[in-house]
């Protein structure tokens, strides 16, 4: 009898071991639920590819310019879906899909949050996001020319996002930031090549069509450029409190003037207060100063935006852009002359990394 108990106990044991347990159910709250509890408790620091190049390497395990510089990973990843539309296998930077699927599916594992922006190539003619002039929007909408391709692009995202998936099979929550930067005039998507309301059926257009997928753990931010300077002008795009999650800003223009950071500062306002009224989420979603040649610009630019007290009890996170190479990066990298600088604003109580923001959820 004893017996049979101790080799029942030892079964167990082994049967026990045999079971992924994940490190914690980071999945209990939905993201919105997760980023609404951690307003005025700490700023999201998020860099675009961290985890899959820095500069001067790629594709080596654990590493990360930012984890190089400030001793932790970001507690956000930012990837890029460019190229996916094609059936590329990677994207426009580079960076093979595989890779990208396994990388955020670690990131969210170990607690971190992931969002996906997408410069697609055109449905009509494949050329990149960059043709401001290129009229596009309003032939692929329903009823467009160009409608099915268009949709056939917006399968090729659904499938890649919907495999997003951890070791259970659960799927993987995140950020989708579409046609972002709306308000300027460089993107097919942008000012110049279609207006408010044609914009707004795409939006809207394509997070049903992914909705419509089964895309339950999406979230979507709504993120213009920061050329806006009052409510009426930070709406003119907008798409719906239906559709969007996030109110974002992308402003690298205003963080390079001088005493610019008080103009991001004004427009973040705007923006943080239509947040509150519409019960939404406040980013920065894009900056960063390319090269960082201003040895202080974390402390003193990014940090005198994001240390503004409206500022810091309000906005859910901060991304910068991508580390390239040595021409073109948008955080320091060890030996860099703003490295330490950037390290410091990184230490601050209020701004969080990975570990930081794994405690507060505890
Ligand atoms: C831009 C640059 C480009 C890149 C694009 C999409 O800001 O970094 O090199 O292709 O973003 O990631």
């Amino acid at each position: 009898m004893i017996k049979n108990f101790i080799l029942l106990y030892i079964l167990l044991l082994l049967f026990s071991g045999c079971q992924v347990t994940p490190k914690k159910d980071i999945y209990g709250k939905t993201l919105i639920d997760e980023l609404k509890l951690l307003k005025g408790k700490g700023i999201l620091f998020g860099h675009q590819d961290d985890l899959a190049y820095g500069v001067g390497w790629e594709y080596l395990e654990g590493e990360s310019d930012v984890m190089r510089v400030a001793g932790d990973f970001p507690a956000m990843f930012g990837w890029e879906l460019g190229g996916l539309e094609l059936e590329h296998e990677v994207n426009l930077d580079g960076v093979p899909f595989q890779k990208m699927d396994e990388l955020a599916v670690w990131a969210c594992e170990q607690g971190g949050i992931n969002t996906f922006s997408w410069h697609p190539f055109s449905p009509i003619d494949s050329v990149n996001s960059w043709h401001g002039d290129s009229v596009v929007v309003k032939h692929i909408l329903p009823g467009g020319a160009y409608h099915e391709q268009f949709n056939h692009q917006l399968n090729q995202v659904a499938a890649f996002l919907s495999n997003l998936k951890d070791q259970n099979r659960k799927p993987v929550p995140f950020i989708f930031r579409p046609w972002h930067e709306m308000d300027g005039d460089w993107f097919w998507w942008g000012a110049k090549a279609c207006t408010p309301d044609e914009y707004k059926t795409l939006f809207r257009y394509t997070i049903d069509y992914l909705r419509g997928k089964g895309l339950s753990e999406m979230i979507v931010a709504y993120s213009p450029d920061c050329t806006f300077s009052s409510e009426e002008e930070y709406l003119l795009w907008y798409p719906g409190d239906d559709i969007v999650d996030i109110l974002g800003m992308d402003n690298y223009y205003d963080l390079k003037q001088p005493d610019g950071e008080n103009r991001a500062i004004r427009k973040l306002h705007v923006l943080i207060e239509i947040a509150k009224t519409k019960n939404k989420l406040a980013a920065l979603t894009e900056t960063g100063l390319e090269l960082v040649p201003d040895s202080n610009w974390y402390t003193q630019t990014l940090g005198a935006v994001l240390n503004d007290s409206l500022v810091k009890q309000n906005l859910s996170y901060v991304m910068v852009w991508r580390n390239d190479s040595e021409k073109h990066f948008y955080f320091p990298y060890p030996g860099h002359w703003a490295a330490a600088d950037a390290k410091d604003l990184l230490s601050q109580p209020g701004i969080l990394l990975l570990n930081e923001f794994n405690q507060i959820k505890k």
